[in-house]
């Protein structure tokens, strides 16, 4: 039922259109449906944050679309191959990566998008806590790319690239990504990268990339002097519709290049977005820490690091700029 009734909304909001009133009648017609069906459907859109103007003898006028990410709006038009075929959105969640685990075991398409608009238990990495409010953009994409589980850091690198160019196309601005998850404007986290995988011994069964970005939200006190927004960094708001579709837009192209094989692309890439070759760095991972010259990035993503005992291979943990 659930589904039937966005199929129609869909409909609706491309018979709508952006310009000029259209009959109640017509909308009636074209849908197949009764008259009554037809406004049930703008009710409920308007619900969602449609602003849909109704005049009497003339019908229904399309004013604006609300900014938010559902699956009217990100999927139509979107033309991807894999990232973006199914979009789930909910208002809010605990996580979008617990929830998307969820949607594995049902058996959902690779590709599937799972998105809130909050999460009371955004996660980030080593069960560290990912402020997620409202006005943000909290998603979750399900992969199942089949590559072997030490490329798994890829996966992490095609959502960071894909992320920095989705933030240069629509604000212009040019963020840096710091291994291994963060995105990072003026040295501050604008959004970071969750990577869960599912492996067997030789190739991974199913990945869930989680992307967090601070778009047009509040921070938490205490993240202000090491995290910032884009409403911070562009100045004025920037639509989540727009950026949305633009980071999968982007992830289909780069997450193809991948299942291609084209490891060396994504590295290369990835690279390109950072300025970690030749810095002078921390590692910290759990109690341990390692200090060194980083010397590039491997094509399964580690550091490779020239410390004062030899060059070592870094598959995991923090870095801090020395
Ligand atoms: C990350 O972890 O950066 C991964 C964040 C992934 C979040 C997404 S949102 C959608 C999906 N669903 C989830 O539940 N998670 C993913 P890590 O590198 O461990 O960084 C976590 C640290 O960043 C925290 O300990 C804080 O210091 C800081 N932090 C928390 N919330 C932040 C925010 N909104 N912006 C910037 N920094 C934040």
């Amino acid at each position: 039922m659930e589904n039937r009734c966005e199929e129609m909304r869909d409909k609706l909001l491309c018979l709508l259109g952006d310009d000029g009133f259209v009959s109640g009648e017509r909308l009636a017609n074209d849908l197949r449906v009764s008259r009554t069906a037809v406004w049930k459907q703008i009710e409920s859109l308007r619900k969602l944050g449609y602003e849909i103007e109704s005049v009497k003898n003339k019908g229904y006028r399309l004013v604006s679309r609300p900014d938010v990410p559902i699956p009217e709006e990100i999927i139509s038009g979107l033309d991807t191959q894999i990232v973006g075929r199914g979009v789930v959105y909910f208002k809010a969640l605990s996580s979008t990566n617990v929830y998307a685990r969820k949607l594995v075991d049902d058996g959902v398409a690779e590709g599937t998008v799972v998105v809130a608009d909050v999460q009371h238990r955004g996660r980030g990495r080593k069960d560290r806590t990912w402020f997620s409010p409202e006005d943000g953009l909290w998603f979750s994409v399900i992969l199942s790319p089949g590559i072997p589980p030490q490329r798994g850091m890829m996966l992490t690198m095609v959502a960071s690239v894909s992320v920095v160019q989705a933030m240069r196309d629509v604000t212009g601005l040019s963020p840096v990504i710091k291994w291994p998850n963060d995105v990072l404007i003026d040295g501050k986290k604008v959004c970071g990268v969750l990577t869960e995988l599912d492996a067997e011994m030789d190739r991974i069964n199913y990945s869930i990339v989680g992307i967090g970005v601070n778009v047009n939200n509040r921070l938490d006190e205490g993240l202000y002097e090491k995290a910032t927004t884009l409403l911070e960094e562009f100045g004025s708001k920037v639509s989540r519709v727009q950026l949305l579709r633009c980071i999968l837009k982007r992830f289909d192209e780069n997450y193809l290049r991948l299942m291609e094989g084209d490891y060396g692309f994504i590295r290369d890439k990835w690279v390109s977005m950072s300025n970690i070759v030749d810095r002078k760095v921390l590692v910290r991972d759990d109690d341990k820490t390692i200090q060194g010259i980083v010397s590039g990035v491997d094509e399964d993503g580690c550091l490779i690091l020239k410390t004062d005992s030899g060059t070592q291979r870094i598959f995991s943990g923090d870095v801090e700029y020395l």
